[in-house]
């Protein structure tokens, strides 16, 4: 919970105003930013990650009629039948020499609505997105750094699996619970390995689970995620350790005020405008944080690349851990 009021919080442009930029870093063009940390000889060794070829898929459920976690103001995909045998009952089907029949689907959905990678554009303050360009580049559609670059280069690395909840001993952190990147250190010592520099970091709370067993009522109810908090000294940590992307079960992957300032989400921005940090949200981490802790193996291959979506925001995404 903020421990300031709303109107005190200052500009995020303020809080931030000493927080490290990589802008420039990999060219004026640059649209993927610190995936370019995750080069062919990273990956070559990131596979050696494989053990077992366990293989676990982080995207929820879409479409989903128990409900799809999504930030309050959005909704979840509606996906309708348009074309099954029920055309071909009430002969309406189209007819196909050999008598083929088949199913089809229309779908609508925030892009961002599911599990998902946000584009490097999606959050600015004082008129500059990521590298600097203008925000009025975002008018209409991202004409930079949108989620194209991403999707095309798509995210190959080494992943570890930093399970806050387990660590903690709860099933879910509270609403508005915070840690650090000490917290991140110390939870993977605790699981007896190490943050490598450049890890792919995947980080479970529980929250996504605890959708899927209260009421959307209670779920929503005075929404405040718990996560990772706000600290010049956890932006210079993901800086130096030349994190690439930031993978969480939760749906901002942050703690949803910062509890110091009261400013929202200034993750998003000194992570992924700044320092540009591929954030992916909406993890189902469940599956793969109970195979961890029975083997015992926290590190994996992780591969995913989101949706082809011109000019998009963000986009929904499947990632695979390969154990
Ligand atoms: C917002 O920042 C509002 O959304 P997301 O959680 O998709 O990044």
């Amino acid at each position: 919970m903020s421990t300031v009021d709303k109107k005190t919080a200052p500009p995020v442009g303020e809080l931030l105003k000493d927080s490290p930029k990589n802008w420039g870093k990999w060219g004026a063009d640059d649209e993927v930013g610190s995936l370019n940390y995750l080069t062919p000889e990273l990956i070559v060794k990131a596979a050696s990650s494989i053990k077992s070829g366990k293989v676990f898929t982080l995207q929820v459920k879409m479409a989903n009629p128990e409900g799809d976690p999504v930030w309050p103001g959005r909704s979840g995909a509606i996906r309708v039948n348009v074309m099954d045998e029920g055309h071909w009952i009430a002969n309406k089907g189209l007819h196909f020499e050999g008598g083929l029949h088949y199913a089809d689907d229309y779908m609508t959905c925030f892009p961002q609505g599911s599990t998902q990678y946000d584009a490097l554009g999606h959050v600015w303050f004082d008129g500059q997105i990521w590298n600097g360009y203008d925000a009025k580049t975002t008018i209409g559609g991202l004409s930079k750094a949108s989620i194209m670059p991403i999707a095309e280069r798509g995210v190959v690395g080494r992943g570890i699996l930093l399970d806050i909840a387990r660590w903690r001993k709860k099933a879910v952190l509270e609403p508005g619970e915070t840690f650090t990147h000490e917290d991140l250190k110390a939870c993977a010592a605790a699981q007896g390995t190490e943050i490598k520099p450049r890890d792919i970091l995947v980080v479970r709370t529980g929250w996504i689970a605890k959708y899927y067993k209260v009421s959307h009522a209670e779920f929503y109810e005075n929404f405040i995620e718990p996560g990772l908090t706000y600290s010049p000294a956890l932006v210079k940590w993901f800086n130096e350790m030349e994190i690439p992307n930031l993978v969480t079960d939760t749906i901002a992957n942050e703690v949803t005020v910062d509890p110091v300032s009261g400013v929202a989400l200034p993750l998003h921005n000194a992570l992924m405008r700044n320092l540009r940090i591929t954030l992916t949200e909406i993890a189902w981490l469940d599956d793969l944080a109970t195979d961890c802790a029975a083997d015992r193996q926290y590190t994996f291959l992780y591969v995913a690349a989101p949706l082809k979506i011109v000019n998009g925001a963000g986009a929904p995404v499947n990632p695979v851990v390969i154990k």
